[in-house]
């Protein structure tokens, strides 16, 4: 039977944090051979392993804080939001942020600030962070809102805290709309939910901002619906490589890069897979097919992690893998939190 959807809220939250614990450790890794990401799997069964609990890094520290915001401010405030940020990193500058971000978190934390738009702004010579910074901390927003022209505002709004180029807060708005269509059974639908995903990016692409930030980059103009179309053409075929789906998606810290590629890992993985076991469920094989794209794995997994999870539910994680990663109590409890303040009348 089909999850409900409280099962899906605590599966899409939990499902982000999973991503990141278990993704942390193939990290910038080139190569990663499924053998290894399989290995590193079965450890997570094993109650004797020494090596502790998996910690979770910035992906989850920065979701923290926006279910932490909108779940205390019962609504998007940036200030509040702004703070928080500033607030965590400060507490625990050591959990793996991106090189640029570490600066806008700074200026952040400034009392007196008097325009919490404005260091993110300042980035990268004015033209604003691409990294998917915004996108890894996205999913609270599909929790918080139920329209999706709220989820699209708010998450984009979300993102400008830290990336102002457009690529970077569109494909925090993609990630947040994939988890909202997800949280509605939309992925039943495979087809009908990438269709549904280009059509709402050829809205948001179609802007003079995007245009040009796409034209700086040397991108092609509607970056993010010439991905989707890619990712559409690679689950048409019967078969694909690892290093096809490397090179037509990517796996990198670019936002671009890393989006649509966590969102063919969902697709790809609705169905088993050869190289992965047949006891693995769906989350469990679209995290284990994250991992082994190698390139930026906690966050490409903590995003796929959320979109699936929001699918398979909370019940289709297995016990072993929620105990060996940190956090996972609490975005258990932010998403059960959110979820009362989704059913508010
Ligand atoms: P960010 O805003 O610092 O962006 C990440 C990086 O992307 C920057 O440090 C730059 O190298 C590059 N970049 C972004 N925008 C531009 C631009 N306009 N021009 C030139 N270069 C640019 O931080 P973020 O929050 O977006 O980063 C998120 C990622 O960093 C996540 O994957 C997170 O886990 C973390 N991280 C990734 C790795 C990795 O190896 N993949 C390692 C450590 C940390
Ligand atoms: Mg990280
Ligand atoms: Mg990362």
């Amino acid at each position: 039977a089909a999850p409900g959807v409280l099962s899906r809220f605590r599966g899409a939250l939990v499902g982000s944090v999973l991503g990141d614990c278990i993704g942390g450790e193939f990290e910038g890794a080139v190569d990663v051979p499924l053998d290894r990401v399989l290995q590193h799997l079965s450890a997570l069964e094993d109650e004797t392993r020494g090596d502790g609990i998996l910690q979770y890094s910035d992906d989850t520290a920065m979701m923290r804080c926006v279910a932490d915001s909108l779940l205390t401010r019962m609504a998007f405030d940036e200030r509040d939001m702004a703070r928080r940020f500033a607030k965590e990193f400060n507490l625990a500058p050591g959990r793996g942020y991106g090189a640029g971000v570490v600066q806008v978190l700074q200026k952040l934390a400034a009392p007196h600030l008097k325009d919490v738009f404005q260091p993110a702004q300042a980035q990268f010579g004015g033209r604003g962070s691409f990294g998917n910074g915004g996108a890894m901390r996205a999913a609270p927003f599909a929790l918080a809102f139920k329209s999706r022209s709220d989820v699209f505002k708010y998450s984009r709004l979300g993102a400008m805290l830290t990336h102002s180029c457009s690529l970077g807060y569109n494909g925090a708005a993609l990630q947040a709309l994939a988890v909202h269509l997800s949280l509605q059974g939309a992925l039943a639908l495979p087809k009908e939910f990438i269709n549904k995903l280009i059509s709402e990016m050829e809205e948001m692409e179609n802007d003079e901002k995007a245009q040009l930030d796409a034209q700086a980059l040397n991108l092609s103009e509607f970056p993010y619906c010439s991905r989707l179309h890619r990712v559409k053409e690679l689950l048409d075929r019967n078969s694909v490589s690892i290093e096809e789906v490397i090179s037509e998606l990517g796996n990198g810290i670019a936002a671009l890069q890393s989006v649509p590629t966590a969102i063919f890992c969902v697709l790809h993985c609705l169905e088993p897979r050869d190289g992965l076991p047949e006891r693995f469920g769906g989350l469990e094989r679209t995290i284990a097919y994250s991992l082994a794209l190698g390139g930026d794995t906690d966050t490409i997994a903590c995003m796929a992690g959320a979109i699936a999870g929001a699918h398979y539910g909370i019940d289709s994680i297995p016990q072993s893998w929620q105990k060996s990663c940190e956090g996972v109590e609490e975005a258990d409890d932010l998403a059960r939190r959110l979820y009362d303040l989704y059913c508010l009348p």
